[in-house]
């Protein structure tokens, strides 16, 4: 056969870059950038051949697992039906749990069926990686704009200036930002005249790249953002211009920000005052601007005020909602606010019901996942007694894991979709395996709805499932099984089920032009012979506001670019009074506690974080000889007067605790990180029994999140606090015994 050509959207990380893979039989003999890709215009980085050497990679699971040994579908099907319908049987809905992992919010099939099988279920115990990362920012926006996904985006193409928190686009590409190759959009903010303002713990590679770099003590940039705004009113530099009509509450903000002063927020920012003055001054002085803060913003103590105050200075600089400010996206499937409508919506309710143990609130339709230990661990009624895992490793991804480990161990039942034996699946009873990246359809249903253009591109799958099973169909035999159907329920029909109701929703959008039609003519529109993820995403691009089809997908491999980001204010807006709310009451009322950190001492205490590198990809690319060779990257980066302070040496072991545990790690002693703070990659710790991933366990690192305390989240979000972990730091020597 002679070798053909695929082109392939990048499943691993936000940025969707377009993929030209060149195959011979079933093999990936090449990968390059895809150079005529619309969005990504040949970009890629080094994970993209992880394509190729997760597809070749033998430890990936190509066989169901039943009790650590190979089985049938038929079989595993049959023992999870088991498992499952005990655990329902004797403790209810509830006593079964799910977690949802960070890929599959990557994965056009689990994002069509995953919300299948948790309806089917109907347990108040659903958690997913999204409680270590984006719920504040899902919360601020939802009590904001009204929907969760109404994130604005910074317009970095057209904007000059723009200033970054907690966010290192350099190593990650891009989050809750979809755009491909961040290190040539930032070159060119600067090239046309702009500025990136940075502020870290680190300095990380955007830092450098940026034209300055501010040191920030970890957890403290909702201060630091008071202050800004505070500078604009004190020095009259607020202009909200068509934003004011726009929004409600609008008043409240000043006297918010009244005590958080420059000089009363320094110290605990770290920032010296007029620093901060200077910034607000060329942020409020910018022609167009943007503020952008990402995960250190959020997996922190004030992460969903931090979040609200990032879009409250958008708006205060008249930036939001306008080109080359902070944008909404309009994508092409998918989005509940694809149509503009009046700006009146329901608005987000969350805390309809709260965590059993420790009565923390749901946030759409989710418990905060460092309560999933304690669900595990803690009799009584509605205790957790099976977990269902797609996608996901919370055994390193999540807070305490040494906690977590022990309940999971304890559990009645667990079973897992997913490729590897590793931390997390080991404790399976059966593991259901996923396909390959080349075996499976693609289209970024969540991820272009935070691009920074309109774009949309559908890839099929370069081959065909080894074994004839695409994860979808897993996925539906599982909420088949949770309704009661048993494990050999007719598939066909219960998609077709899934198709009706899809249809049904896009024709229930009040906003769309489609409202009130008959959803069967949407269906019938599809090519006859279309079935499972594929007609589904054809009817949701026949429903979405750019009038596309699958087919039209089709005949683009490189994509279709539906053109820049457009104001969209107020039509994507879904709140009950129809106006942006700029003070929402459960935000007002957290901001005493940020006010009460105002006068808490730092005096000399070491704070951990974390920190990306372009190479690995969270917990689970450290089976990929290309991606994992080279120099140990799990090390704790030291400040210099931190390792002379506590002893440490440059690659000699430190011990760290904090009050959820202790780790042993090298040292790297680095001036690129700030007094008082470490930083620790999350994501390793490969080696421990039972996992089969030959290459990882070489490369095994330490698992930081033994460190993360389970109880310290942000109180509205739920969201662990990952960054800002307080720990103490001592040298191993020879003599002492390893921690247990
Ligand atoms: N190569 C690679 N790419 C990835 C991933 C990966 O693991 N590797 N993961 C993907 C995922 S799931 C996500 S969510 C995104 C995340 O994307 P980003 O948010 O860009 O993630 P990071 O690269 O971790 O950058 C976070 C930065 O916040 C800093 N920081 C920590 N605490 C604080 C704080 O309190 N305040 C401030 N201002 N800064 C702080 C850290 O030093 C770090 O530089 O990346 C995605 N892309
Ligand atoms: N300390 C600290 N902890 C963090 C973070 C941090 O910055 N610091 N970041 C947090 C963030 S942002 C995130 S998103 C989470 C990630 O948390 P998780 O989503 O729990 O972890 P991942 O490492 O992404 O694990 C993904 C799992 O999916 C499997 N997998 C990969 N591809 C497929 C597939 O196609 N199909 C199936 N079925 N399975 C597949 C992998 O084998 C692996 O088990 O970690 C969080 N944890
Ligand atoms: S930047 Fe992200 S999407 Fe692009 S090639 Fe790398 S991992 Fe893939
Ligand atoms: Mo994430």
């Amino acid at each position: 056969m002679s070798p053909r050509t695929a082109y392939r959207t990048c499943p691993f990380c936000e940025a969707t870059c377009g993929l030209e893979l060149t195959l011979d039989g079933d093999r990936v003999t090449r990968v390059r950038g895809d150079d005529d890709d619309v969005h990504s215009h040949g970009f890629l980085c080094p994970k993209a051949t992880g394509v190729q050497a997760l597809h070749d990679d033998p430890d990936r699971l190509r066989t169901p697992l039943v009790g650590g040994r190979p089985a049938s579908w038929e079989e595993a099907l049959a023992a999870v039906d088991d498992g499952l319908s005990r655990v329902l049987e004797a403790g209810g809905r509830d006593a079964v749990a799910v977690y949802l992992g960070n890929p599959s919010a990557h994965n056009l099939e689990s994002m069509i069926y995953a919300p299948v099988m948790l309806k089917a279920l109907g347990s108040r115990n659903l958690y997913s990686a999204s409680t270590v990362d984006q719920r504040p920012k899902e919360v601020s926006s939802g009590l904001m704009f009204g929907a969760g996904l109404s994130v604005p985006v910074p317009d970095v193409d057209r904007c000059d200036h723009l200033l970054i928190l907690g966010a290192n686009p350099l190593a990650s590409n891009g989050s809750l930002l979809t755009a491909p190759d961040m290190r040539g959009r930032l070159r060119a903010i600067r090239e046309r005249g702009g500025k990136v303002v940075v502020f870290d713990p680190r300095r990380s590679r955007t830092a450098e790249e940026a034209s300055e770099h501010h040191f920030i003590r970890p957890g403290t940039d909702a201060l630091l953002l008071f202050a800004l705004a505070h500078v604009l009113y004190a020095e009259g530099l607020t202009a909200p211009g068509r934003l004011a009509g726009l929004c409600a509450g609008l008043e409240e903000i000043e006297p918010l920000a009244a005590p958080f002063t420059p000089e009363a927020v320094a110290p605990a920012c770290g920032i010296p005052a007029p620093e901060i003055r200077r910034v607000a001054r060329e942020l409020a002085g910018a022609q167009r601007a943007a503020v952008y803060g990402r995960i250190g913003t959020c997996t922190q103590e004030f992460g969903t005020l931090a979040s609200w105050l990032v879009d409250v200075l958008n708006v205060l600089t008249g930036n939001l909602d306008r080109p080359g400010g902070a944008m909404f996206t309009r994508a092409a499937a998918g989005s509940r606010t694809a149509h503009d409508g009046d700006g009146r919506g329901r608005g987000v309710r969350l805390g309809r019901w709260r965590s059993r143990v420790r009565g923390l609130d749901e946030t759409y339709g989710e418990l905060p996942v460092a309560c999933l230990a304690e669900e595990i661990d803690t009799p009584g009624e509605g205790q957790v007694r099976a977990l269902i895992t797609l996608a996901g490793n919370p055994a390193l991804s999540t807070p305490n894991s040494g906690r977590l480990a022990r309940a999971l161990e304890s559990l009645d039942f667990m079973v897992s979709v997913d490729i590897y034996v590793n931390e997390t699946t080991r404790h399976a009873d059966v593991i259901l395996p996923g396909a390959s990246p080349l075996e499976k359809p693609h289209y970024d249903l969540a991820l272009y709805q935070l691009a920074v253009r309109n774009v949309a591109n559908y890839s099929p799958p370069p081959l065909a499932p080894a074994d004839g099973r695409p994860e979808w169909r897993t996925l539906l035999a599982l909420a088949a099984i949770v309704a009661g159907q048993g494990p050999d329920a007719d598939l066909g029909a219960l998609d077709d089920m899934v198709a009706q109701e899809v249809a049904r929703r896009q024709t229930s959008d009040p906003a769309s032009p489609l409202s009130g039609q008959d959803p069967s003519a949407l269906l019938d529109a599809c090519p006859a012979d279309r079935r499972g993820p594929e007609r589904i995403l054809d009817v949701m691009l026949r429903a979405g506001p750019h009038d596309l089809t699958l087919d039209a997908l089709l005949a683009a491999p490189h994509g279709i670019d539906l053109g820049p980001l457009e104001p969209r204010l107020p039509g994507v807006l879904r709140t009950p009074s129809g106006k942006v709310e700029l003070a929402p009451a459960p935000i007002v009322a957290d901001v005493e506690r940020l006010r009460a950190a105002l006068a808490r001492p730092v005096n000399g205490q070491v704070v951990l974080i974390g920190r990306r590198h372009l190479r690995s990809n969270n917990s689970w690319m450290h089976n990929l000889e290309p991606l994992v060779k080279g120099k140990d990257r799990c090390t704790m980066h030291v400040h210099p007067s931190d390792a002379a302070r506590f002893e440490l040496e440059d690659g000699a072991p430190a011990r760290v605790s904090s009050a959820a545990g202790t780790v042993e790690v090298p040292v790297e002693v680095t001036e690129d990180v700030m007094a008082g703070v470490v930083s620790i990659p999350h994501g390793w710790g490969h080696d421990v029994d039972g996992v089969e991933m030959r290459v990882a366990s070489a490369h095994a690192g330490t698992n930081s999140n033994v460190l993360a305390d389970e109880t310290l989240v942000d109180p509205l979000s739920g969201n662990a606090v990952l960054n800002g972990i307080p720990v103490e730091l001592a040298p191993v020597r020879a003599a002492e015994p390893a921690p247990a």
